[in-house]
């Protein structure tokens, strides 16, 4: 069993090795972090996290990850981010942590990520069975703008499977009930995917400007070049339809849409294309730490704003 001192950033980790490590960081931490269930998978596996927090009336930062089962490197990013909100020295970080209730999910696609470690490398969707064909897309199946303007799939052969109905997925229905009941609190929601090096906001839908996107492109520029600092690593900010293509139905779209959160991002990691879902363990630590500059650089820029 792994213990907390013992999590590296130099390897990826199964499921189960991710949920012990988090008790271990509730054990030891007790005081600041305890242990959030935002939901259940098809086969009965809970969607486990972690809250941070240091006091009562703090606003939150809600963090989602790992919701492709493929994308390796957004648990293993997810997971350092947690560490250093509870172990860093750096006063920066160590005021975020203070400021704010976390709320950190990793692994939002447990049944997808147990396959990808067990039987297949490269499955992105969940694991609950449409006639012959398994999996719907998790990021396809929220209730908003589901299935419209051809940013998902009726077909659950395909990769983008959007499922037979909004929220007909337990993983997305619970989740997104579990963000609903905090939704008056959060400040800043935070998807976690990979790859291609981009910064996006909303809508999927559509590349009209909508609510406050020019602030939310010049926090997310800004926070980019805080990014790039650390290693040179270059990431573009965008509105999804307009920096990679049509999607519908995603988490950050319902977030924004329907609750009303202020601000909305998602990371497509590292890299842009040489290793794709593949990204080699030893970029696990300076991906974690160049995102860990630039989430410092995210809540700097929205309080000068
Ligand atoms: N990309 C995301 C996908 O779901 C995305 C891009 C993220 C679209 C968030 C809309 C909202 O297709 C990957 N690589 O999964
Ligand atoms: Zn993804």
């Amino acid at each position: 069993k792994r213990n907390a001192r013992s999590m590296r950033w130099d390897e990826y980790y199964t499921l189960e090795d991710i949920y012990s490590w988090l008790d271990d960081l509730v054990a030891a931490n007790p005081n600041v972090v305890t242990p959030i269930i935002a939901g259940t998978t098809y086969e009965n596996r809970e969607i486990r996290g972690v809250k941070i927090s240091h006091g009562s009336g703090r606003k939150i930062i809600f963090i989602e990850a790992g919701i492709h089962a493929r994308e390796w490197i957004s648990p293993a990013t997810v997971n350092f981010i947690t560490n250093e909100l509870i172990y860093s020295q750096d006063a920066e970080i160590q005021a975020a942590a203070r400021d704010f209730d976390w709320y950190i999910f990793p692994v939002t696609n447990p049944d997808g990520y147990v396959w990808t470690h067990e039987e297949y490398r490269l499955w992105r969707k969940n694991r609950r069975p449409y006639g012959n064909e398994v999996g719907v897309d998790l990021n396809r199946n929220w209730n908003s703008n589901w299935l419209e303007a051809g940013g998902a799939s009726t077909n659950p052969a395909s990769n983008t499977y959007a499922g037979p109905g909004p929220f007909s997925e337990i993983e997305a229905l619970t989740l997104s009930s579990y963000i609903r009941d905090l939704a008056h609190d959060i400040e800043l929601y935070l998807s976690f995917h990979s790859s291609g090096q981009l910064l996006l906001i909303p809508y999927g839908n559509t590349t009209e400007p909508l609510d406050n996107y020019y602030d939310a492109i010049k926090i997310g520029r800004r926070a980019m070049g805080s990014l790039a600092v650390r290693y040179g690593t270059q990431y573009v900010t965008g509105n999804i339809a307009e920096a990679i293509y049509i999607a519908t139905g995603t988490s950050i779209d319902w977030v924004k849409e329907k609750l009303h959160v202020p601000l909305v991002y998602c990371y497509e990691l590292r890299d842009r294309g040489q290793y794709g879902h593949l990204l080699p363990p030893e970029q696990i630590l300076p991906t974690s730490e160049e995102v860990m500059d630039s989430l410092v650089a995210i809540i700097r820029e929205a309080r000068a704003i």
